[in-house]
């Protein structure tokens, strides 16, 4: 990593590793790569920007040469309260999990390689979404190509395995490896579940991507030892946090929304206007931590520009408390904002 860049290069970077919407991203890596001090030791990371800056561009608007036209896009727009990718080897039931999930009618195949394209689900959970994006499989021998841009806006991975096949003992350690070449790193540790903090390497390479992760131990109808996922975590060294599953009999499901709820520490917002009562109907979702002032960024851009105060009903504060733009809000809550 290069020192001597600029304050303007940092702030660039800093944008870079918040936006989530691929269009974003392509102009922050732009921003990057303008403010970004030219010399020879930024020779590398100005390289990078550009591979990454033309691979974005690719994937917004399609490829330009080649025989097909316009390929389809592979670029999943987040939505929800959270994006999952679901991550594993050949005929594990990554299909078919997600069509017992989310309803969705991606393609469930008794042969490998049966998904080609990224597909997007929505699981529900209470009042709340989890995106769910099924994914092409990754095995020592194919990754696609374009699955590492595909990640980029998720917040988390469902490494999903069958537990019967003894050949993911050797299935799990190759897709991490093949996933730490391209600086995605499958982390065992979610914000809000038990665990202990992991050492991070690099930690200032802007193109390393953390996901947290969940390990689905799916297809347990054929075997059901429950303990085997903990067996096979012992023997690889992982303290992923694992879910023991059944696409086919259901088994196990019903965990999955409730799990990334407390793992991801998702907290819904109702907003209400002045007189009126509160909009129950679909909560403004933000994270343990966060404050009036990012529920305000979520309802408009420029309702957080001119927000100047709250009134706040919820489990820890007074019926329509006045709060200032940087109260931390909390699950249930309900929001009138003034601006
Ligand atoms: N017994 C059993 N078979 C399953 C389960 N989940 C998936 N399968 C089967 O495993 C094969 C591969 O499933 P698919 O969802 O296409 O796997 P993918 O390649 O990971 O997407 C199909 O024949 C499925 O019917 C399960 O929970 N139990
Ligand atoms: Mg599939």
């Amino acid at each position: 990593m290069p020192t001597n860049v600029t304050a303007e290069y940092k702030k660039a970077e800093a944008a870079f590793r918040q936006a989530r919407e691929p269009r974003e991203r392509l102009d922050c890596l732009r921003e990057m790569l303008r403010t970004i001090p030219k010399h020879k030791g930024t020779e590398h990371l100005q390289a990078d920007i550009k591979s990454r800056i033309k691979q974005l561009t690719e994937e917004l608007t399609g490829p330009k040469k080649g025989g097909r036209r316009g390929g389809p896009s592979h670029v999943v727009r987040a939505e929800g309260a959270a994006q999952l990718c679901l991550v594993g080897p050949p005929n594990a039931g990554k299909s078919s999990l997600h069509a017992c999930l989310t309803g969705s009618r991606t393609e469930v195949g008794p042969y490998p390689y049966t998904t080609h394209q990224p597909v997007p689900g929505m699981l529900e959970y209470e009042d709340v979404h989890f995106q769910l994006v099924d994914l092409p499989p990754v095995s020592g021998e194919f990754m696609e190509p374009w699955l590492v841009a595909t990640m980029q806006p998720a917040d988390g991975v469902l490494l999903v395995i069958d537990i019967n096949d003894p050949e993911c003992v050797e299935q799990i350690p190759v897709i991490m490896a093949r996933l730490a070449e391209k600086k995605i790193i499958l982390r065992e540790r979610w914000p809000g579940l038990p665990g202990e903090k992991e050492e991070s390497t690099g930690e200032d390479d802007p193109f390393r991507l953390d996901l947290p992760t969940l390990l689905i131990a799916n297809k347990c109808d054929l075997d059901p030892d429950s303990g085997e996922v903990d067996i096979l975590e012992e023997l690889l060294g992982l303290q992923f946090p694992a879910l023991t599953v059944s696409a086919k009999t259901g088994e196990g499901l019903q965990e999955l929304g409730p799990l990334l709820f407390r793992a991801l520490e998702i907290v819904r917002v109702y907003t209400k206007s002045p007189g009126k009562s509160a909009d129950t109907d679909k909560p403004f979702t933000v994270r343990r931590g966060d404050t009036v002032m990012d529920v305000a960024r979520l309802v408009h851009r420029e309702i957080a520009r001119d927000l100047k105060f709250a009134r706040i009903w919820g489990k820890s504060v007074y019926n329509g408390q006045q709060t200032g733009p940087e109260h931390l809000v909390e699950d249930g809550d309900v929001v009138e904002l003034h601006l």
